[in-house]
């Protein structure tokens, strides 16, 4: 009996075209100049780029330059030196995308065909103790999904080729609206040799709370040798606080209980204390085999309840027996080549989410049952995450294959996330009910068999999630409404993607108000990309607003061709007067998407109004982040830099937030208090004219209950010309403020906002901001500074701080509405 050996098989990996009609140990025998390095986990494009073979694809046009990539057969081929030979020796694949065959010593070892299902094979029999060759050959896969098409049928879809209906391979590698296409091959996650004489195989536990205990129940699966098992239980100081020893046998089991268990919250409601679980099997008086998984002890409902003097019922969720408003966004994966997003990416990019005061994500169908470290990093910072299955926009088929293959991706994708605290909900799809409503398959008086994919969304996912994951919600789509016949744009019940702003009628921003649903997952504003990142993707001749490349990066659009750069001129139109030069129109789309953002946030969190009246209860915008250089819905850009929307959403989502609204008669303010305690501000409003006199000033004293949005008007002289009204919160106590809005009369291209002297000053780690006049969206940037604030509105006579969480720049960029970019020099010491 010896202790496990778990290798990582990542070194010395060559990569070379594969000819047509060549296959296993033919293929090992091609020349030596016929191969060249290859990082695996990897793909073929990321070796052809690291070895300089292929143009960056994110770069200009050059997406089409390298669609040959896609087209070819690609073989991996490694040379390892086994040594001594475990009792049992596996080969484990933790993910191959996606047609590949799989050699070792010149035997087939396996054929995959889905790029989500981990593969495990016995190798003690073909393993050598000297030198082993394994190969991985992969076949182009739009060509196999187009074979697979041309048998089963062409099948309705949005984005992409219809072959990718047919591939159980990342959908939005086919292309989307805000991504190239890159359809890749190759070992994209880990592979590893596996030496044992004891396994665990599944390490699972449920946990029951009754008040402050917790009771686990867990239970692996065991293999091989081994006499006992020890299960032991770590508190977040790795303190072992309950532990049980067992036989080891097949099925081994155990019940640890805490009592005062601290418990997980999501951000803004508690901490995220993270318990570790500990498996071992004992044997011959070694540890032969040991699995870890780290839980958080809470419980989870997905609430459905009436709401107070409306239809329908609510859609939100409740945690440890709080409910909250889940403020968050859609996840789309972080990068084309995906074994570019390192765990240093993904916690980077999920602490930019935390810090925008989100406490939900979305993994969206379309990308890929996410990393570990993704994961990890929710669960360390308490968002949780909407987990889809990876179906996307599409009418998918449902034949004997493709189902018994989505069942082995399921039950994979389950058991690897269930421990997870953040993993808040499993849900069938993306938009798949959308589209079957629109193909006149699903709806009112459409009989549901019409709709074939049903038995993947109704029966197979919640049969999986039920069995091995019972004690988290399923839901069966996004959006989904319950009942035979039900449209999924109902907004009185289930969840729903609000895109009558940009999408459909194309609504005002402004108008976001009017949008209704019960839980909006996905609404969104395009904007283009930091310029500093647009610019590095444009060559010199094309770095104006409306060139071909800067439309090659807009991918938004329909069956009748790129719409995006239209909508977007239309948002424009609608609110600004826009300049000529690209850094103009890059302000100015962001201005518009954090305007957007602002209006969308505070208009569905104020719904979330008080228990019993849970009219909202959540918004996931579209989308959180890029995978390439792209004029997108993204708050965040590909090179990690966030979008003036960032702190708009930031700001609206704010453990306690302000939202005022100028109306005929006077101000419409909301106070959202996302605490489990009340609290009470201190409401100041103050109304400016443009030349910055002070036109009206009120006040009052306002109670905000604990987990609510509270709403009052207050009464205003009648304006008769453009205003900005500023909305504080403050402390009733020492008058410090807690949240802040602003109110402009709209839309700004009626009127001039320029000519206002505006000062930057250094104080310590902060800048000092004020002005004369008002200021509208002042947008601070230099590569690298990070700021608290931004894109903040100034009245005059006020001065703001922010602080810099970088030593600051000796100089930085500063565009408003009406000023144009001006570089600052920043004075040491106060200005
Ligand atoms: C929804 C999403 C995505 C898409 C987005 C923007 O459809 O589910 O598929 O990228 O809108 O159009």
């Amino acid at each position: 009996m010896s202790p496990e050996r778990l290798t990582d098989l990542h070194d010395g990996w060559l990569l070379a075209e594969a000819p047509e009609g060549l296959d296993g140990p033919a293929l090992a025998a091609l020349p030596a100049e016929a191969w060249l390095a290859a990082a695996v986990p990897g793909t073929a494009h990321g070796a052809l780029l690291a070895a300089g073979r292929i143009p960056d694809p994110f770069y200009g046009r050059n997406e089409t330059e390298v669609r040959w990539v896609a087209e070819r057969r690609w073989v991996w081929r490694l040379a390892f030196e086994a040594g001594e030979l475990s009792a049992r020796e596996e080969l484990v694949f933790e993910g191959l995308d996606t047609y590949c065959s799989a050699w070792l010593n010149g035997e087939r070892l396996l054929e995959s065909e889905n790029m989500f299902v981990p593969r495990r094979v016995d190798v003690r029999e073909r393993l050598k103790p000297g030198r082993n060759e394994l190969l991985l050959c992969f076949e182009p896969a739009l060509a196999r999904a187009r074979e697979v098409e041309a048998i089963h049928g062409k099948r309705q879809l949005w984005n992409g080729d219809s072959a990718r209906l047919h591939a159980r391979k990342a959908q939005y590698h086919f292309g989307w609206d805000w991504g190239p296409e890159l359809i890749t091959c190759g070992p994209w996650r880990a592979v590893r040799r596996h030496g044992w004489s004891a396994r665990i195989d599944e390490l699972h536990c449920r946990s029951e709370l009754r008040g402050r205990t917790a009771t686990l129940s867990i239970s692996a699966g065991l293999e091989g040798a081994g006499e006992r098992c020890v299960f032991e239980l770590l508190d977040p100081e790795g303190v072992c606080v309950a532990t049980q020893t067992v036989p080891a046998a097949r099925g081994a089991g155990a019940e640890l209980s805490v009592a005062n268990a601290r418990l997980w919250w999501p951000r803004g409601l508690g901490e995220q204390p993270l318990y570790t679980l500990v498996a071992r099997v004992l044997g011959g008086g070694q540890v032969l085999a040991e699995r870890r998984l780290r839980a958080g002890l809470r419980t989870l409902r997905l609430v459905q309840q009436p709401v107070d003097g409306e239809a329908g019922s609510s859609f939100h969720f409740e945690v440890n027996g709080q409910d909250f408003f889940a403020g968050g966004a859609n996840w789309i994966p972080d990068d084309n080549l995906l074994e570019r997003i390192t765990p240093a990416r993904y916690r980077e990019r999920v602490a930019q989410a935390a810090a925008a005061h989100m406490n939900m994500l979305r993994v969206w169908g379309g990308g890929i049952y996410e990393h570990e470290a993704f994961y990890e990093a929710c669960d360390e910072q308490g968002l949780l995450v909407w987990q889809d299955f990876m179906f996307a926009c599409g009418l998918y088929p449902a034949n004997e294959a493709f189902v018994a293959s989505v069942r082995a991706e399921a039950e994979a994708a389950v058991k690897r996330l269930r421990h997870h605290a953040c993993l808040a909900l499993w849900c069938g799809n993306n938009e798949d009910y959308m589209l079957a409503e629109s193909a006149g398959l699903a709806g009112p008086g459409v009989p549901a068999e019409r709709f074939e994919a049903r038995a993947i969304y109704e029966r197979l996912l919640p049969e999986v999630c039920a069995a091995l994951d019972p004690d988290r919600p399923y839901w069966p789509g996004s959006p989904f409404t319950p009942g035979d016949g039900a449209k999924s744009s109902d907004a009185t019940v289930g969840d729903r993607h609000s895109w009558e702003v940009w999408h459909q009628q194309m609504l005002p921003y402004q108008r976001y108000g009017d949008v209704q649903a019960r839980f909006v997952s996905e609404f969104g504003m395009q904007s283009h990309p930091s310029l500093a990142l647009l610019e590095s993707a444009l060559p010199e001749a094309e770095r104006f607003p409306e060139s071909r490349t800067v439309q090659w990066h807009n991918k938004a659009g329909s069956a009748a061709g790129p719409d995006g750069h239209r909508r977007l001129a239309v948002y424009l139109a609608d609110n600004l007067r826009v300049g000529p030069t690209l850094a103009e129109h890059v302000y100015a789309t962001q201005f518009v998407q954090a305007e957007a953002m602002r209006v969308a946030y505070q208009d569905f969190r104020r719904r979330w109004q008080r228990p019993g009246a849970r009219a909202v209860g959540g918004a996931l915008v579209w989308q959180l982040n890029d995978c390439w250089p792209v004029t997108s819905w993204a708050l965040i850009d590909s090179s990690g830099a966030v979008k003036p929307a960032w702190h708009t959403v930031r700001r609206a989502l704010g453990v306690l937030a302000v939202a005022v609204r100028l109306e005929a008669d006077g101000a419409r303010l909301a106070v959202m208090n996302g605490a489990a305690a009340a609290v009470e501000v201190t409401l100041q409003l103050r109304v400016f004219a443009m030349d910055g006199r002070l036109l009206a000033e009120a006040g009052l004293t306002q109670e905000a209950p604990a987990s609510s949005c509270v709403e009052t008007t207050l009464g205003l002289p009648r304006l008769e010309e453009p205003v900005v009204a500023e909305l504080l919160a403050l402390d009733p106590g020492d008058g410090r403020e807690l949240a802040r809005d602003c109110a402009w009369t709209e839309p700004f291209k009626f009127y001039r906002l320029g000519g206002a002297h505006l000062d930057i000053a250094v104080e310590g780690q902060s800048l000092r901001l004020s002005c004369d006049l008002p200021v509208k969206g002042l947008w601070l940037e230099r590569e690298g500074l990070v700021l608290d604030d931004n894109f903040i509105d100034l009245v005059p006579g006020v001065e703001r701080r922010v602080r810099s969480r970088v030593a600051l720049p000796d100089s930085l960029l500063a565009t408003a509405v009406d000023h144009p970019g001006r570089t600052f020099n920043l004075p040491k010491g106060g200005g």
